[in-house]
């Protein structure tokens, strides 16, 4: 049994994403980063960024003492190593999954985290940082569709880039973004979207948070944004 240390948001997707596509039994351990839990010295631990998502392998391929990892795209490739699923084995197709992984983890993930903050989080409306994110995810997205212009998933078959990227794209109305500009960005997100692990992997997070709801309360504000080295050692417990 593979534990999982999980919040409802777009980096933790990836991860239910992956185990259901994969078929492995996995506990979910939840985190509300919006009460703090982040901050909790046994997750620490596990997650010394005090980010979800990250996992415990139980039961590592190499018989070992369980395998800790955080940081979603090296959970990823780690999960597709040990299960040889959702990535190519062949050197070249696996460098492009790769390539894609990366691709999101150092530029769709977070200026989308910062477009959404600028854009929905931040009281104070800056409309020089607004425009900066929202352009930046614009061009990234414009930079999928035309990978996804000539092949369906983002590298070969469906695999871990395309698990990565999705959490991303689905909330493109949140991100300012307008489908219709981006038509081969559309024809994939429904087709991954319809992928029945994919509904698995969303309905958990229901289950784990039915409100959905983002980021509402001064309190949680409070322990989100603005975080400091001192707050972090503040507030572990
Ligand atoms: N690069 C990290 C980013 C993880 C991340 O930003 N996680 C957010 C939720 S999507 C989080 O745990 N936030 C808690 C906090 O800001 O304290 C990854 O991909 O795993």
């Amino acid at each position: 049994m593979l534990d999982l240390y999980y919040w409802t948001t777009p980096n933790g997707h990836k991860i239910t994403i992956f185990l259901e596509e994969a078929g492995l039994a996995y506990r979910i351990n939840p985190v509300n980063i919006g009460k703090g839990e982040q901050f909790a010295r046994a997750f620490l631990e596990i997650s010394p960024n005090n980010r979800i998502p990250a996992i415990v392998d139980n039961e590592p391929a190499d018989g070992g003492k369980p395998v800790q990892l955080f940081e979603s795209g090296a959970i990823l490739l780690y999960l597709a190593d040990k299960t040889r699923r959702f990535i190519p084995s062949d050197l070249r197709g696996r460098a492009e999954a790769i390539q894609w992984l990366f691709w999101q983890m150092g530029n769709l993930g977070p200026m989308a985290g910062q477009n959404n903050h600028f854009s929905n989080y931040a009281v104070e409306k800056l409309p020089y940082a607004i425009d900066r994110y929202k352009n930046e995810v614009n061009r990234l997205y414009g930079v999928l569709n035309r990978r996804l212009a000539d092949r369906p998933y983002a590298a070969g078959d469906y695999s871990i880039a395309d698990m990565a990227i999705y959490p991303w794209i689905v909330p493109y109305e949140r991100q300012g973004q307008k489908l219709e500009d981006f038509p081969h960005v559309k024809r994939w997100l429904e087709s991954v979207r319809s992928r029945p692990a994919v509904v698995r992997a969303y309905a958990k997070a229901k289950e784990i948070n039915p409100s959905q709801a983002g980021i509402r309360t001064a309190e949680e504000r409070a322990i989100l944004f603005g975080q400091t080295a001192a707050s972090v050692a503040a507030a572990a417990r």
